[in-house]
């Protein structure tokens, strides 16, 4: 299809959609399974003109992309890091899930991080958001949501790990996750998606009438809880401006349904305002209650709290969007064709009493069935992806207000809608969540890939779609196979991100296992023993160099349990080694310079092997030692 003939399909396809109006539950869910609009033929006929931008894109072997990306990986719990343009996957970040290369989950580094929640061997990553200074990326920290055991997970940038994790008390499901922009990130925003009895005793869990969600402050440094608030219905997406002074949720679910049907019967939902320095203050005021055993301050911020302020947007609304301008939050319709555009500038006036909900809109464009998320390229336009439609609309946020003023009818404001292959849920623009916006790529994350690539059976993979948008029209430069839901992503330009090649020794990820060394008079970094600490338990300390253990073999005893201290004293980049027990499911790496420890039972009398399973050396196969148990 030439590019004429793709723009008068979108025309038709533009003047088609203000026709349909609001979808009823049966056109929704009915529709999300229509036949896509755009064969591969088709799209191949279309790349092939487009092979100028493609070729601007390719980054050859042995050069480095300009973007670090922070993907989510959904039901595998972890986080991946890919470069772009290129989308090479650099690395994958377990955070949630257990994981058998590094031994995530099992080592008593990632217990001690993982808390009571190590037991779970299951998340369900969403948003994956850095945090900034001045409404900018600072690259110290990434923040991520795992709705599946509603915990919240900070990534230490310089070493790609986790190094603090939370269970949100009070909720269930921690959905949407932004982190405050401005002056800088001291507070995580997370969503409760899920209403809940509220306390969780039994007491009223069958009267929906008295569920309630939690809009979820959390302080990003110590990674505490520092207060909730009670909201009428859910939450499901959450942004923050660049004033530091608001925070904006979408609630899908006014109604309080348990049902599909009850869930989708009004019209309109609400995105819920916060006004954070007045939390805050309510907080030093004591205006809180606390729920069962839990000691957070709980706020209400239900209809009529001057906390809060509650916005009608149609129907079901789902992503909720700030421009990095700092004037708008839109929130994205999902059942209703349009996007809801909100002046920041406005919200004050809202809180003060001086004009009504509505009052804050000051655009609704229409731009096709399904409307998730919205993302910005810094240069006045939006762009939206419509879930049914398998498409992204480029828009231009001041038309779009100026059509609302003038009431008018026309969708100028759409600049262009893109195919996408097929049914896309968040896209990312580099840099498009703060200031520095800078409108080169956009990445679009299709839930489903059908023909796009090589069939692997009834489980596909979903496809990630790179986007060029620093022209006139947007291009689609590559398709990228991703297996388990990615939801959301952000890119940020590699100045940011100042990774350390070495681990620090004093690093506080693996304090705690030297000093625990340090009291049984073991030097970790020279030191190789086993010391006996209990009847039935024992500790084993040794070095690692390329390409030998401090120690051939060490002696337990049968009913032992035993803890193995490994310090990797190599100081070359890149040298990693293994720590591997054969027959006993022990696993983990230790990086160059990194103690790690990992504890388990020998039941077994008898010679069992260890070895080093990261390949580190020519004689990385010899690499190995015998672990005796004795009767
Ligand atoms: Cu739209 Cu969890 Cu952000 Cu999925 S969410 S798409
Ligand atoms: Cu050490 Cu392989």
């Amino acid at each position: 299809m030439s590019e004429k003939e793709q723009t008068h399909e979108n025309e038709i396809e533009e003047s088609g959609v203000s026709r349909r109006g609001f979808l009823g539950a049966a056109t929704a869910v009915g529709a999300a399974t229509v036949a896509v609009p755009m064969t591969a033929a088709m799209f191949s006929e279309q790349a092939k003109a487009k092979s100028k931008e493609m070729a601007s894109a390719h980054v050859g072997p042995g050069e480095l992309d300009e973007y670090y990306g922070f993907w989510s990986g959904g039901q595998s719990g972890e986080v991946r890091v890919l470069g772009l343009p290129s989308m090479r996957e650099l690395m994958r970040i377990p955070v949630f899930n257990h994981e058998s290369a590094t031994g995530w989950g099992q080592t008593n580094e990632s217990k001690r991080i993982m808390g009571d929640s190590h037991r779970f061997f299951n998340g369900d990553t969403h948003h994956p958001h850095m945090s900034m200074t001045d409404g900018r990326y600072n690259g110290k920290y990434v923040f991520i949501n795992d709705k599946a055991n509603t915990r919240v997970a900070r990534i230490r940038c310089d070493v790609m790990k986790v190094d603090k994790m939370i269970t949100v008390p009070n909720i269930q499901a921690v959905h949407g996750l932004r982190v405050q922009k401005v002056p800088h990130t001291k507070y995580v925003f997370c969503n409760g998606e899920f209403e809940v009895p509220l306390p969780n005793d039994g007491r009223d869990m069958r009267d929906q009438t008295k569920y309630h969600s939690l809009f979820n402050v959390i302080d990003a440094e110590k990674m505490e809880m520092a207060f909730q608030v009670r909201v009428d219905g859910n939450l499901d997406n959450v942004d923050a401006d660049f004033d530091g002074r608001f925070a904006c949720a979408t609630s899908y679910n006014t109604e309080k349904g348990v049902t599909l049907p009850e869930m989708m019967a009004n019209e309109r939902d609400h995105a819920v305002v916060f006004d954070i320095p007045a939390l805050e203050k309510a907080v030093k005021n004591g205006d809180f209650e606390t729920i069962g055993d839990s000691k957070v301050p709980v706020i209400d911020g239900r209809k009529g709290s001057k906390y809060t302020r509650y916005i009608p947007v149609p129907k079901s609304p789902h992503g909720l969007n700030t421009s990095p301008d700092g004037k708008y939050f839109v929130a994205n319709g999902k059942l209703s064709p349009t996007v809801t555009v909100i002046s920041i500038k406005k919200l004050a006036a809202l809180f003060s009493g001086k004009i009504k909900e509505r009052g804050v809109v000051v655009a609704e464009p229409t731009l096709g069935l399904g409307p998730l998320h919205t993302a910005f390229d810094g240069r006045g336009n939006a762009y939206t992806t419509v879930f049914i439609d398998s498409q992204v609309v480029k828009w231009n946020i001041d038309d779009a207000i100026k059509a609302y003023e003038s009431k008018s009818e026309s969708t100028a404001y759409i600049r262009q809608k893109l195919d996408v292959h097929y049914q896309p849920g968040h896209l990312h623009t580099t840099m498009g969540e703060t200031r520095d916006a800078d409108g080169k790529y956009l990445v679009c994350l299709c839930k489903f890939s059908k023909d796009r690539f090589l069939p692997v059976g009834p489980l596909r993979p979903e496809n990630d779609q790179l986007i060029d948008i620093s022209g006139e029209k947007m291009v689609l430069l590559h398709d990228g196979p991703t297996f388990a839901e990615p939801h959301d992503c952000m890119m940020v330009h590699r100045s940011k991100v100042k990774p350390n090649k070495l681990w620090d020794r004093k690093d506080p990820i693996f304090a705690d296992t030297v000093a625990e060394a340090k009291k049984l008079g073991v030097n970790v970094e020279t030191d190789n023993k086993v010391i006996r600490t209990g009847k039935n338990s024992v500790t084993v300390y040794m070095t690692s160099v390329a390409p030998s253990y401090g120690m051939n073999d060490f002696t337990v005893k049968k009913g032992d349990e035993v803890t193995v201290v490994i310090t990797n004293l190599d100081q070359i980049e890149d040298v990693t080694h293994g720590f591997c027990v054969i027959n006993h499911g022990v696993s983990m790496e230790i990086g160059p310079q990194q103690t790690s420890s990992v504890t388990f039972k020998v039941d077994n009398v008898g010679m069992y092997w260890f070895y080093c399973n990261w390949f580190c050396h020519a004689l990385h196969m010899e690499m190995r030692g015998r672990m005796f148990v004795e009767a």
